[in-house]
């Protein structure tokens, strides 16, 4: 039945066939639906403007005088549906700073449509469909598209992306709402003609996204979650709406929606710490990469804060500002990031804009490095003029370093030394450290120094591992004597902080182990780790255990004294979590292996078992982890030493975040899907011999975010 809307078509000059079949369409859904002209429309007589577009858009079709009348109406509270090339209009009209980067017509081989992020699942516009993937058009036909690819909008928000035939083209972001002044415009730039026949499936669906969101744009009604959140409210919505995943870590640093990778520029200020984290407001994959941000006053409780730093559409950071640190310079919070443009990734800065640390102003000078080193030559590869990026920045003596990433043609990964008298201009000064391609990888991101005292510490993030080299560093060579990964799981591009009582505490990134299309279903991908307190022991070798402020998460306890395990026994424990912090001191005297069995369901079919054995290592076996398909499954282990003395075990268990600290020293952290909702037992059981728990703790760790 056909709805009772006022809906203005409009058109530049005369209506093409598509716009024909369009509007003709849109008369049949729609009572009081008209075609006008742009040069003759008055937006005020209708309910929602609708402008479809199949001739590539071109500013000569919107004349200033037009554009300004359209701009008014929509600041005043109209609302505008923008599809196909049309949405190129949302930059002469003022709507977004950035149009779409994507432009042209594409040959449609499979069904093509829209792929929803989940934290619009249930938007009046896609509420109609249980599935994120709807296919709106039909092989066979050559349509246009006005997308967001390598950028994204400054102010709209992305609600959709392309699915192909099976296949989620995340990055390809093609339904975007704005909400400028009082008005709202939506524009959805691909896979909606209407001229061709296409099947019959792909035409409902097509006429039902275009009916429902003429329809939501010509009602008063606004959906809660729309908009790029602006602040801590906002963005707890999101983080709200995500809350009852099982999945998703409480008590570890996540963003609030989307993706997260690197912790960036941690800082405590003004008796705050700061996080600052890679992250993606387009959805839960790595792609036009911001700063997200959080605050804390006691490490273990955290809150959300708005974007802090964010690509510019006309400078060398325009496709992303990747990893970087933050330094006080003379009062000065100042953050060293890396730039990307096209193919190239240079280094820039930029300064706090308030004592907040909320918004930052981007040097004009930027890039502050314009030339890759040539002694070693740079890494050239498909993707980058040269691999080089990342930044560890220092004070020593009056003077800054700066390490920067890279890898070397012909060559492995490398730590790159800078100097500089003001952070601006910089002296090239050589590699402190480089590796070997076979043995230490081909590129090195997110290098970090870490001084010691009489030693010092340098870890890479080689793509694969961290690896972490303990020696000494002088007058910019770096001496290695020992070297081993920082965590033998899921686990990269750590940063770390100082704090105010001289201890450093270290940040992972902890990737998803499940498919991409698993992390879109989520809405959300990546969590930090906790914070680690780093250290060296007496031996000279590496200390890392929790920091001791996590203490403050914790709440109902379950404890036992020894428990002593029989060849063959398992004990199950009182336990009922999915976030817990688990302690232990396990002697395995003469048993073959110890597993304490977490996120395990009552008959085992699922569970995660953290094994220690006789052979003096921890393997954490993910194969029944999970009875999702989409989850990795393999098995993770390290090496522990002493060889013969008890272990001392802290698990924390996090949503789908396993991390393990053996004896205060060698980690690993893993992730993990479990499917059913009672995989949240823990048990103990020893093999081929007698094993002592000595002591054990159970506490349930509370939320790190105010809900
Ligand atoms: N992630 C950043 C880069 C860095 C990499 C991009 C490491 O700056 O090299 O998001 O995960």
């Amino acid at each position: 039945m056909a709805q009772s809307r006022r809906v203005g078509c409009l058109y530049a000059d005369s209506c093409t066939d598509e716009q024909r079949a369009a509007y003709d369409w849109c008369s049949d859904a729609f009572d009081g639906a008209e075609r006008r002209s742009l040069a003759e429309v008055t937006p005020s007589d209708y309910d929602v403007l609708w402008w479809h577009r199949d001739e590539r858009f071109d500013e000569r079709v919107l004349p200033e005088e037009r554009a300004a009348a359209l701009t008014e109406y929509v600041r005043d509270g109209g609302t505008l549906l923008l599809t196909l090339s049309a949405v190129a209009a949302v930059e002469p009209l003022g709507i977004d700073a950035m149009g779409p980067d994507a432009t042209g017509w594409e040959e449609i081989s499979e069904p093509t449509g829209h792929l929803w992020k989940a934290l619009y699942a249930d938007h009046p516009i896609q509420a109609d469909y249980d599935t994120l993937r709807v296919h709106t058009r039909g092989p066979g036909v050559t349509v246009p598209y006005a997308r967001y690819e390598s950028v994204l909008p400054e102010s709209g928000d992305v609600f959709a992306s392309t699915v192909r035939g099976e296949r989620d083209a995340v990055s390809q972001l093609t339904v975007v709402s704005w909400e400028p002044g009082n008005g709202r415009v939506l524009g959805i730039g691909s896979s909606v003609a209407f001229a061709q026949p296409t099947h019959d499936v792909c035409q409902m669906n097509r006429e039902t996204l275009v009916a429902n969101s003429l329809a939501y744009l010509a009602g008063d009604e606004r959906h809660p979650l729309t908009g790029r959140p602006a602040d801590a409210a906002a963005l707890g919505r999101w983080r709200e709406r995500l809350a009852e995943d099982p999945n998703r870590p409480i008590y570890h640093v996540t963003p609030p929606a989307n993706w997260l990778n690197d912790p960036n520029g941690l800082i405590h200020w003004n008796g705050r710490y700061h996080l600052f984290y890679q992250y993606n407001p387009a959805g839960p994959f790595h792609g036009t990469i911001h700063w997200g941000h959080a605050v804390s006053d006691d490490l273990v409780h955290w809150e959300d804060r708005p974007v802090a730093l964010s690509p510019s559409p006309d400078g060398p950071d325009r496709d992303g500002c990747w990893s970087g640190c933050a330094v006080d310079d003379d009062g000065v919070a100042t953050i060293l990031y890396t730039g990307g443009r096209d193919k190239r990734q240079l280094p820039c800065i930029a300064t706090a804009a308030d004592d907040d640390l909320t918004s930052w102003d981007k040097d004009p000078e930027n890039p502050i490095i314009e030339e890759l080193p040539t002694d070693p030559e740079v890494l050239r590869t498909e993707d980058w003029e040269g691999e080089f990026r990342d930044h560890c920045v220092w004070r020593e003596d009056g003077t800054w370093y700066q390490l920067i990433g890279a890898g070397m043609e012909g060559g492995g990964g490398a730590a790159l030394l800078y100097e500089s008298a003001d952070l601006r201009d910089w002296e090239y000064r050589g590699p402190i450290l480089a590796g070997d391609r076979d043995t230490a990888g081909t590129v090195w991101e997110c290098p970090e120094l870490l001084d010691f005292g009489d030693r010092q510490l340098l870890h890479v993030s080689n793509y694969e591992d961290v690896v972490y080299f303990l020696g000494t560093y002088e007058d910019g060579e770096f001496d290695a004597d020992r070297r081993d990964k920082l965590d033998h799981g899921d686990f990269y591009a750590p940063q770390s902080m100082w704090t105010a009582d001289g201890r450093v505490l270290t940040w992972g990134w902890i990737p998803e182990a499940r498919d991409l299309s698993a992390q879109w279903d989520a809405g959300w991908s990546g969590a930090l780790s906790l914070p680690r307190e780093l250290s060296l022991a007496d031996d000279g070798g590496l200390c890392q255990r929790p920091a001791p402020e996590l203490t403050e998460l914790r709440g109902y306890a379950t404890s036992r004294d020894a428990v002593r395990l029989g060849p063959g026994d398992t004990e199950r424990l009182g336990v009922d979590s999915r976030s817990f912090e688990l302690r232990a001191t396990v002697r395995l005297e003469d048993a073959e292996a110890v597993e304490v069995r977490v996120l395990e369901s009552p008959d085992g079919d699922e569970r995660t078992p953290i094994r220690y054995t006789s052979e003096s290592e921890i393997a954490v076996d993910r194969t029944r982890s999970s009875e999702d398909p989409q989850a990795t499954v393999d098995t993770q282990t390290m090496r522990v030493t002493p060889y013969d003395a008890p272990l001392s075990l802290r698990v924390f268990v996090d949503g789908s975040v396993v991390e393990v600290f053996a004896n205060e020293r060698h980690c690993l952290t893993s992730r993990v899907y479990p499917t059913r909702e009672d995989a949240t037992g823990v048990s103990l059981a020893a093999e081929g011999g007698r094993a002592t728990i000595a002591s054990l703790d159970v506490w349930e760790l509370q939320s790190a975010w105010e809900r």
